[in-house]
């Protein structure tokens, strides 16, 4: 049984339950006993699908609505008094405007319904790092998904005491309804209501909601930085490992990246690829000045397609128990599930993502492109033996990157930590499938934060510039990357996945100071004999081709920042202004 006294919590639920009217309130603890009774229930209503035991053990396949497949940024918003606070890059709505439209909403929306009460911890229980949310919900679901990427029940409780720092998160499914979905967040009140939704970044209320959106903007006051960053380590041949923090949009292969597998040639050597986290880096200083990260998650919400033995064997063994599929195809035969790029071999009898009969011959996708598995970290052959180090990881480069078909090159570094924020607030990708809306659109992403900060765009760079004047010379050195060049055909020149690591291990040549690079236009680049491509189906013409600096395509760049910049502002740092004047001239 689960217990509190703490009366900021009590009183909550107790006028949220007034609100939505569930039939009762249970609360999680966490058990293996309570989320059995859970998944039992899940089946037999259907929300869930018992999957084979024998060759999936402990996992469960579950359909969303056909109209709720993705992050809605179109209908996620900042709340507060004042929409300077939320900025121009942020849908606003004003904070008391938004309560009451709200209420409305959630009125009576979950008679006939449970609410289950979610306490969690964002981060390692007790961590200096760490946060506690507590979620409200109707869905059996969410349950079962923040059961796994947090950490969940009543040590959070104990942890919390009688305080009344926490993050008051409410959801209902409501009745899905699209034109009445609202993913809301008030910083200014730690609270967070996401209402007419059942996917995951719009529900798992822990995740983009509380460890980006409301984090970032206590990061800005607290001095810490909340950011949309995998974490890896690497070991090499003597032992020593070395931390990178790397911000990339959507899927853009931060799951990828963060459990890559060296290449033969050196896996030979001895080196090794440690995950401490694939999606959300939340980063201090250190008391030896240093920036250190810990990973606020407990497990993946990874991106199905595309994910095999051979791109990602890490992520599929993570995978394959006491793991939740979500939208992606059924193989009816074998009890099993199936997507596009899991291999060449789709099951005979099989539902699609929507549940309907599928033919694999018919050219249409069985699994939907943002389905998702959402599988413990622990279960991941490489997880960091520091994944749970309350104090967390050092970080020694920070990288930026982006799906870029031309412009970026394959990797170049910034030349100082202000330049390096300039370099962060200039990305830009292509939209992938994460987002409802068109795919494959390039936009202005900074930091991989677009959607995802919690405050105003101009205040987010100044607080990036701060944080570099604190951590001084101790600062990790920033770097971009671009594994997403296009041929004349489209066809990616780099071969990217664990063929990476030859880039990362340029960047960690470049932090500890045993290699040199060449001065360009946009920053310092690699000479491209320090780039190993032993082994790689790749030339040396292509890989000067890769990293090649195209000016007349840069300075179309600068022409869409300055518009971006337009767009942000007052707010802009003057620092950052300078940077791209100074861009503008080395390229002409
Ligand atoms: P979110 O969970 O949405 O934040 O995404 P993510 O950044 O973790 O992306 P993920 O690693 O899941 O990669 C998304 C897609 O990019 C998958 O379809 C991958 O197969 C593909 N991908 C990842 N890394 C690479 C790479 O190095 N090269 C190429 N060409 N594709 C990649
Ligand atoms: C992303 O879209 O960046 C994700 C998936 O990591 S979601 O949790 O849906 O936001
Ligand atoms: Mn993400």
């Amino acid at each position: 049984m689960i217990n509190t006294k703490n009366k900021f919590l009590l009183d909550w639920i107790d006028e949220s339950a007034k609100l939505t009217q569930p039939d009762s309130i249970v609360w999680i603890d966490g058990s293996k006993k309570q989320l059995d009774e859970l998944r039992a229930v899940a089946c037999k209503t259907g929300e869930m699908i018992k999957l084979n035991q024998k060759k999936l053990p402990g996992c469960y396949l579950h359909r969303t609505a056909v109209n709720d497949v993705a992050r809605v940024e179109g209908r996620t918003f900042i709340c507060t008094e004042k929409q300077e606070s939320a900025g121009p890059t942020n849908n606003w709505l004003q904070k008391d405007e938004a309560y009451k439209t709200l209420r409305k909403i959630y009125k009576g929306s979950m008679k006939g319904r449970v609410m289950y009460v979610i306490p969690y911890s964002m981060g390692p229980i007790g961590s200096k790092f760490s946060k506690i949310g507590i979620e409200l919900t109707d869905s059996i679901y969410v349950v079962l998904n923040m059961a796994i990427m947090t950490r969940v029940g009543q040590k959070v409780l104990d942890t919390l005491g009688e305080s009344n720092d926490f993050v008051r998160g409410l959801h209902s499914k409501a009745d899905l309804d699209e034109e009445k979905r609202y993913i809301c967040h008030f910083p200014e009140d730690n609270t967070i209501m996401s209402v007419n939704s059942g996917y995951g970044g719009n529900v798992l209320l822990g995740k983009k909601c509380f460890a980006l959106r409301i984090a970032s903007y206590l990061g800005k006051q607290e001095k810490w930085m909340a950011e949309h960053m995998l974490i890896l380590g690497i070991e090499d041949p003597k032992g020593n490992v070395s931390y990178i923090a790397a911000a990339f949009p959507s899927a853009c292969g931060k799951t990828n990246l963060a459990m890559l597998i060296p290449p033969e040639i050196y896996a030979s050597k001895g080196y090794k690829v440690w995950t401490v986290g694939d999606d959300i880096a939340w980063l201090r200083i250190g008391p030896d000045g240093r920036l250190w990260a810990v990973n606020p998650e407990a497990g993946f919400f990874g991106v199905a397609p595309g994910t095999n033995m051979k791109s990602n064997p890490n992520a599929l063994k993570a995978s394959m128990k006491n793991s939740i599929f979500t939208n992606v195809a059924y193989d009816i035969d074998h009890n099993t599930v199936w997507w596009e790029g899991l291999n060449n071999d789709p099951p005979k009898h099989a539902l699609n993502w929507k549940g309907e009969p599928w033919d694999p011959a018919s050219g249409e996708k069985g699994a939907h492109p943002n389905s998702r598995f959402t599988a413990p970290a622990k279960n991941c052959p490489c997880i960091s033996s520091e994944f749970e180090n309350p104090d967390g990881v050092p970080i020694s480069a920070i990288v930026f990157g982006g799906r870029r078909a031309k412009t970026a090159p394959l990797v170049y570094q910034a030349r100082n930590w202000e330049h390096g924020v300039f370099v962060g607030s200039i990305m830009a990708s292509e939209t992938t499938a994460a987002a409802s809306g068109a795919v494959g659109v390039v936009r202005r992403d900074p930091m991989a934060m677009l959607p995802f900060c919690g405050y105003h765009m101009g205040d987010y760079f100044a607080h990036w510039l701060e944080m570099g004047k604190l951590l001084g010379d101790k600062a990790p050195k920033i770097f971009n990357v671009n594994w997403f060049r296009t041929d004349e055909n489209g066809k990616f020149i780099w071969p990217g996945f664990g063929d990476n690591l030859r880039v990362l291990l340029w960047i960690l040549a470049r932090c500890n100071g045993s290699i040199d690079a060449v001065e360009t236009p946009i920053g310092l680049e690699p000479k491209p004999e320090d780039i190993n491509i032993d082994g790689l189906d790749i030339s040396r013409s292509t890989l000067n081709d890769l990293l090649s600096v195209d000016k007349a395509c840069w300075l179309e760049d600068v022409a869409g920042i300055k518009e971006f910049y337009k767009k942000i502002g007052d707010k802009l740092p003057a620092a950052l202004r300078s940077e791209l004047k100074t861009l503008e001239q080395n390229l002409k």
